[in-house]
């Protein structure tokens, strides 16, 4: 707690107190307010009308029963979340998760993070997070069709385009999307394309959604390199995980010049001097959806499979790192080997993905680091445009899609960095991203009230 203004302590001691054992939650809750310190202090009325209480309390909880029938016709039950965390700037808005691990705190430290995510966006959107402790890893489609109906069957009547409005996220890809709308419009007899986002360009998606996070992600980095005088040409690269982040991350590092050697999934890692071979990874885990050691025995001999608990993917020497799988992924013992190798930047493709201590021996080593709600927020910002084009029944060309999402990474930059300075931590875009991010959804909550 020492990290902690003191006028912020009993805030977070009531978060920790009344959320027990969520600690993702904890942990993303503990990172805003140690930068929120600054801001009380400069602007006191911050602290009244218990807005950065409210902010940490979720609007609205919703936890169901998601029962559906496997091939074998035996009656499985998972369970459903979505926490509708923020409306002040605009409907809910956030990503659907489905994996084993996720339970109400990790669905809860998603949406907090989205809320000011989406706030740094600068587009009309709250924050909201969603998903479920079904495994899609080796269900069929019609198994996965069916839980996607049957969670939809609920969930429907929590949604809308200016209510709350879904996406994608770990486990939840176009297919899922497809099946989940798909349910919605069939229960609600409506076509309403803006009431979740991700969707296929055949029925309503927008050019770029697929690529936005890492696409986004690695145009943040760029600009961060650049206020030390380089970029990603000729630099060796490692980003972790091997999913929609991922490699649309690999696809525009590459553009940029940068060689990627290594990439990652939850079976373990492979290096590959030669650069990865994007054509190959994407054949094997967006058409296939095998495992990552797959990668390898079609390579060959030259590239190495390294199995998951035998060393980990940031014991590869690299110049810049982007974690792009899951939560906590990159320990404190992770983030020394990196600086022992020379890392000079770091980008959060995924939330949350580096430890606090992590995070301190970056700090500590003058590594240029982007947070998550920074960095990986042109997927969502990139979700606002396809409800915009929605909205007013339009589509737009890849170029000019991706074109807004170059210009909001290059603004969500600048601000982070501009408010950094403002507040007396230069270069520190932690600090820059949570105040920028905070001070705009609390300036809204300031004027709609206490609701
Ligand atoms: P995908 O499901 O497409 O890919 C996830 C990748 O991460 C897979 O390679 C997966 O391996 C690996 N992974 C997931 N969980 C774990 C785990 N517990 N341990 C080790 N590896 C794991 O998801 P996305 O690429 O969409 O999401 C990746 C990250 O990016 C998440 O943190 C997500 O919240 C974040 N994000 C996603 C956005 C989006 O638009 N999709 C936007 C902003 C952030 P395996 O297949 O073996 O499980
Ligand atoms: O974490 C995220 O920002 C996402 N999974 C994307 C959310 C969205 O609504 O596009």
């Amino acid at each position: 707690m020492n990290d902690i203004d003191e006028k912020l302590r009993p805030i977070l001691a009531s978060v920790l107190h009344r959320n027990a054992g969520e600690g993702e939650f904890h942990q993303a809750v503990h990172e805003v307010l140690e930068s929120l310190g600054r801001v009380v202090a400069k602007h006191p009325h911050f602290l009244d009308l218990a807005l950065i209480e409210r902010i940490c309390e979720p609007e609205r909880q919703i936890i169901f029963r998601i029962p559906w029938i496997d091939d074998r016709g035996q009656v499985q039950i998972n369970r459903g979340f979505r926490v509708q965390f923020n409306s002040a700037l605009g409907p809910y808005k956030g990503g659907m998760r489905f994996h084993p691990s996720v339970n109400i705190g990790i669905i809860k430290f998603l949406g907090f993070e989205q809320t000011f995510k989406n706030a740094l966006t600068g587009m009309p959107i709250g924050g909201g997070k969603g998903g479920s402790d079904f495994d899609p890893k080796g269900r069929s489609e019609a198994e996965v069709m069916r839980f996607c109906q049957s969670m939809m069957t609920e969930l429907h009547r929590h949604l809308g385009e200016f209510t709350d409005v879904p996406a994608g996220d770990i486990g939840v890809g176009g297919r899922e999307i497809g099946y989940m709308f798909g349910q919605f419009k069939r229960l609600t007899n409506r076509y309403e394309a803006g009431v979740i986002t991700g969707k296929a360009l055949a029925y309503g998606g927008s050019q770029a959604r697929t690529e936005a996070t890492g696409y986004g992600n690695t145009y943040f980095v760029q600009a961060m390199l650049e206020t030390r005088g380089t970029g990603f040409d000729g630099k060796r690269v490692v980003v972790s995980g091997a999913g929609n982040v991922a490699i649309y991350t690999i696809e525009k590092v590459q553009s940029f010049g940068g060689r990627v050697v290594a990439c990652s999934d939850s079976s373990g890692h492979v290096i590959d001097e030669d650069g990865i071979d994007l054509a190959l990874l994407k054949e094997i885990k967006e058409g296939r959806r095998q495992r990552i050691a797959e990668y390898a025995r079609a390579r060959g001999p030259r590239v190495h499979f390294v199995a998951a608990g035998r060393s980990s993917i940031w014991e590869v020497p690299c110049e810049v790192a982007m974690p792009s799988a899951t939560q906590n992924e990159v320990s404190g013992k992770a983030a020394r080997a990196l600086v022992q190798n020379g890392v000079q930047a770091v980008g959060e493709g995924a939330n949350m993905p580096c430890t606090p201590e992590a995070i301190r021996h970056f700090r500590e080593a003058g590594v240029l680091f982007a947070p998550g709600k920074a960095a990986n927020a042109g997927g969502v910002a990139t979700s606002a445009l396809e409800m915009q084009q929605n909205a007013s029944r339009d589509s737009w060309t890849f170029e000019q899609t991706e074109a807004r999402l170059a210009a909001i990474m290059r603004s969500i930059h600048d601000t982070c960095a501009t408010t950094a300075d403002e507040y007396g931590a230069p270069g520190d875009y932690v600090l820059g991203a949570n105040i920028a991010g905070f001070v705009r959804v609390a300036e809204a909550m300031r004027m709609l009230g206490v609701i």
